[in-house]
């Protein structure tokens, strides 16, 4: 065996740690004392790099870009940590020396899911992406006690349980009590005269502790580490709450809302908005402050940017501090604030654009409602005289009873965007036109990105490693560089290794299935895989009505040609999303039946893989031969998986919809299977109320008999969803067009299918959607927002096109 120095020394250190910890050996030692010995060795190494960027950050007075989120997606952080350090071959290699199973220490440590899906799981990615483009850039976000809700199937229903993530303590964060802050809410507030101009007077409320727990954000192969701080409400020292009051606090940062489009505002939810957004605002102009720079200065030292509306209320609350707290002008505290505050838009869903009742708003966070009723005031009265009175209204922060969170981030920031071009484009034409009419220097696009450390190096390592066999290593410092890889898409040798790598990752997969779900797939087949949130506007329906389609012909005609392909869902619903609920339902259904048929399930397979989540997406992404994005063209923002999927070498079967177009356009037209209506015709139809899913039904025997399968017992067990998923297409007129989009959707199989068995020419597509994945790092998205939004430095070298 070879010797390094490294691994000995890692070895040393972890048998050590082992010790010091738990008094065990490593014989005797469970996975998890052997996670958290091993974590605790790695945290050593951050806590060093930490300290010394934390220090340099003060030393240089260099700017701070601030990133607020309600959510943060992390997952399991070990691994990426180890790949970031550099050190993951070496731990590798000490684990095979020691005879211990690696993967079963990783699997030890808790996936931390402190959010939904797409918007929290890119925060996290901006997170790796920050350091390690040296950006000097901090995630500020809530530590929720429990995360997003564990999901479990129970005769073929979702099933919640508590995501009790904090039961082992997290390893990776540091408590901060000398950096805790008092957050208010409600009471009564009064303006007073005083000698130094009106100043609010506060009678009753509540007083909130906000404590925060750092941990170190490790960039890849250099020294930064920065600093994600996550607010956790505790009762203030010294104040004696009853059990009921204490639990009123503390549920603040009780629990994440595990719905991620906006149900309805409640009361929680605005005090939890308003929890990490004050903390956070409070904390940076303290630090400000004791830096020694004027308030004037804090454009100049300090970003916030905001994650869409949910932290908005940092504008009026930087106000506050601005005029109540320091005495400044009116004037003077609106351009601080406006130059510091920066938003990004994540949805063209109308019903998500948040809103909260005036009321409530005003019995919370009484001062911050009037602030914002003089925001108001201002903005109405400055374009009223150019725009008219009812341009003032529709864009005024208050109207008919309701704050209009998006309206008040418009308005009180200097940067807006979208997150690929399709979407930045409707934000201007479309959902907030009025504010480019006023501001059309504020809009920008920002396409989205991921990164390839996690979902790559690490998830698909072999992948990483055959591609350094070929272009060397430099990509990974700049993705764009993967385009080298296009050079040897005529060597069959490579094409049969990538293959190879691909076959082995399926192969994993099926392993995990068979040993969780107790059903044997066939690697052999294609692995059609559409993982993400359930969502109407997703179309996981679309998908179904394909697998339905396939097996009726099959039933019918035992000699008609299908693809073997393996469905792969993985999704959870929001707990109150009823439709959502019932589409998965429907969708185990027809999984049991599918499996349990001998005379179609050398054809087909489905499953449904249970609690998708940022480490089940590690497994399923780098085995995935197709990748469903199949959303409404016009309803998805942009899509994160699109990119995951992509440059592990899955094909997009995809509408023109968010990035997806962006990616086909990199892969080349006939690297992807697009299919369905664009933007223009959804929005056609929905102008001229010319679309008739019942015409549809009507004229497509297929689909008459496809759709009648899950009414007429076709389907067993799913007498009342199967019937709302009916009504949801014919009676209610097909809200997603999914009966549109439909016959294109299953020709586009079709033809995939067929193409699929020359296993060549599909790995030569393959390798054209891995060399085209390099612009969807995270590392040039957040280059782009320093460069133009934030106008911070950082390392990345610039690229040509
Ligand atoms: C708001 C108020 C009350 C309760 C919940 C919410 C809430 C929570 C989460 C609303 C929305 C979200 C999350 C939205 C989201 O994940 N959007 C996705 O963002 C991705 C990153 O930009 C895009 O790729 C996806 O297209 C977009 O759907």
């Amino acid at each position: 065996m070879q010797q390094n120095d490294t691994v000995t020394q890692l070895k040393q250190e972890f048998l050590d740690s082992l010790e010091a910890h738990f008094a065990v050996s490593l014989a005797d030692a469970t996975d998890l004392q052997r996670y958290q010995a091993l974590a605790a060795v790695v945290k050593q190494k951050i806590a060093t790099k930490w300290r010394r960027t934390k220090e340099d950050y003060r030393d240089t007075g260099a700017k701070q870009v601030y990133y607020f989120s309600i959510e943060f997606l992390p997952g399991r952080y070990l691994r990426a940590n180890l790949l970031n350090l550099g050190l993951l071959a070496d731990t590798e290699q000490m684990m095979t020396e020691l005879d211990v199973d690696f993967t079963a220490v990783m699997e030890a440590e808790v996936d931390q899911g402190l959010g939904n899906g797409g918007l929290g799981r890119l925060a996290s990615d901006f997170m790796d992406a920050m350091p390690s483009i040296a950006l000097v850039g901090n995630g500020n976000g809530i530590r929720y006690r429990y995360g997003l809700f564990r999901q479990a199937f129970i005769n073929g229903y979702q099933v919640e349980y508590p995501d009790d993530w904090l039961k082992n303590d997290d390893v990776w964060e540091v408590r901060q009590d000398d950096e805790a802050q008092v957050v208010h809410y409600g009471g009564n507030v009064y303006l007073q005269d005083t000698p130094d101009g009106l100043r609010p007077v506060y009678d009753g409320g509540l007083d909130v502790l906000a404590v925060p727990y750092d941990t170190g954000m490790v960039g890849a192969d250099n020294d930064v580490v920065n600093t994600l701080r996550l607010w956790s409400a505790e009762v203030p020292e010294g104040v004696k709450a009853s059990v009921s009051e204490r639990s009123v606090i503390e549920s603040i940062s009780g629990e994440l809302y595990p719905d991620d489009s906006n149900e309805e505002g409640r009361r929680l939810r605005l005090r939890q908005e308003y929890f990490f957004s004050s903390a956070g605002v409070q904390n940076i102009i303290k630090h400000h402050l004791a830096d020694g720079y004027s308030l004037h200065a804090l454009p100049f030292q300090v970003a916030i940017h905001i994650n869409d509306t949910h932290p908005t209320v940092v504008i009026p609350e930087m106000m506050r501090i601005l005029l109540d707290e320091h005495g400044l002008g009116w004037e003077e505290a609106w351009g601080i604030t406006t130059r510091t505050v920066s938003y990004t838009n994540h949805t063209l869903l109308a019903e998500a654009l948040e809103r909260w009742s005036q009321d409530l708003f005003a019995q919370e966070l009484p001062r911050l409602f009037q602030l914002i009723q003089e925001i108001d005031r201002h903005h109405r009265v400055s374009v009223a005289s150019e725009h008219g009175e009812d341009f003032a209204w529709r864009t005024s922060p208050l109207q008919d009873g309701q704050v209009h969170m998006a309206r008040l981030a418009a308005i009180g920031s200097h940067a807006i965007n979208g997150v690929a071009p399709l979407h930045s484009q409707l934000l201007q034409d479309k959902v907030l036109h009025d504010f480019y009419i006023l501001w059309p220097a504020k809009f920008s696009n920002k396409t989205n990105g991921i990164t390839h450390r996690r979902y790559m190096h690490a998830a698909n390592e072999s992948l990483s490693a055959l591609i350094d066999t070929k272009i060397g290593r430099d990509w990974r410092k700049l993705p764009k560089d993967i385009t080298k890889l296009r050079d040897f898409n005529m060597d069959e040798a490579f094409l049969r290794e990538l293959a190879v790598v691909k076959r082995q990752n399926k192969q994993r997969l099926a392993d995990w299935v068979s040993h969780n779900m107790g059903i044997d797939i066939n690697v052999d087949a294609i692995f059609d895989v559409q993982i993400k949130r359930l969502h109407a506007y997703k179309r996981q329906l679309l998908h179904l009505l394909g697998i339905l389609t396939d097996y009726l012909a099959l039933k019918h005609d035992a000699n008609a040609y299908v693809a073997p392909r393996v469905h792969i869902f993985a999704a959870k619903a929001a707990p109150s999303y009823h439709y959502a609920k019932q589409i998965i339902k429907v969708i185990n259904e027809v999984a049991n039946m599918v499996n349990n048929d001998p005379a179609v399930n050398d054809k087909m397979q489905v499953v449904f893989l249970p609690n998708y989540g940022v480490s089940l997406a590690e497994l399923i992404i780098p085995a995935a031969d197709v990748s469903e994005q199949i959303s409404t063209a016009g309803k998805e923002a942009s899509g994160t998986s699109n990119m995951k999927l992509m440059a592990n070498g899955a094909l997009q079967l995809a509408t023109m919809d968010g990035a997806n177009i962006d990616i086909i356009h990199a892969a080349g037209a006939e690297n992807a299977y697009a299919f369905g209506m664009d933007t223009d015709t959804v929005y056609k139809h929905y102008e001229q109320h010319d679309y008739s899913a019942w015409d549809i039904y009507q004229n497509n025997p297929k689909l008459h008999r496809v759709l009648d399968a899950l009414i007429d017992g076709t389907v067993p067990n799913v007498q009342e969803e199967g019937q709302a998923v009916f009504d949801s297409l014919i009676r209610d007129n097909d809200e997603y067009f999914v009966l549109g989009d439909y016959e294109s959707y299953v020709d586009t199989q079709a033809r995939l299918g067929q193409d699929y068995q020359n296993q060549q020419a599909w790995t030569r597509k393959s390798l054209a959607n891995i060399a085209a994945s390099g612009e969807f790092s995270a590392d040039y998205t957040v280059a782009a927002y320093a460069d133009e939004i934030w106008h911070v430095p950082h390392n990345l070298l610039a690229q040509q096109e």
